[in-house]
């Protein structure tokens, strides 16, 4: 099954970060990294106070199940040395499981569609770039850019 999975990060060498969070995930066995987006700067969304984060969007092929890809993110994330402080604040790095193809997920660890993804630019914007018509999945997301005030991207 695909997966979108969106990747961030605001703290330290954010171009690496991202570049070498692509490299651990293809690593991962069962796990085939089919494209990635380009790598967008982006301003904080949620909480202002913290320095711009870079984000982007990787498609993966995966035989693992959602919640196993979510240990696999949180995994690369650990091993990144992030620290959690508080919701929405400075990262090293955060991989974040935005869709998969063909079902949605309701565990008590793992929503998907994520259940903020429409609402955020640095999201969206990466997305549209691996999805030119605005359609992933069977999701037409294109019509929320629309919505949503401010949320500066730029290709870096
Ligand atoms: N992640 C958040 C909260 N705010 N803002 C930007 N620009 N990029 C992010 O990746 C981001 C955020 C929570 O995960
Ligand atoms: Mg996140
Ligand atoms: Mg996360």
């Amino acid at each position: 099954m695909k997966f979108i999975i969106g990747i961030g990060t605001n703290i330290g060498e954010r171009k690496k970060n991202i570049e070498n969070a692509v490299e651990a995930l293809r690593l991962v066995p069962k796990c085939d990294v089919l494209r990635a987006s380009k790598i967008y700067e982006t301003e904080p969304v949620g909480y202002a106070e913290q320095d711009n984060f870079y984000n982007a969007c990787v498609e993966i092929e995966s035989s693992l199940t959602p919640n196993e890809l979510l240990g696999v993110c949180l995994g690369i994330e650990a091993a990144f040395g992030r620290i959690r402080e508080f919701k929405n604040g400075p990262r090293i790095l955060d991989l974040d499981l935005i869709l998969a193809e063909c079902s949605a997920v309701n565990t008590q660890n793992l929503t998907l569609p994520h259940p903020r993804f429409a609402e955020r630019r640095f999201v969206l914007i990466p997305l549209l770039e691996l999805f030119p018509n605005g359609k992933a999945y069977g999701i037409n997301f294109s019509r929320n850019l629309l919505g949503i005030k401010g949320q500066a991207v730029k290709e870096v």
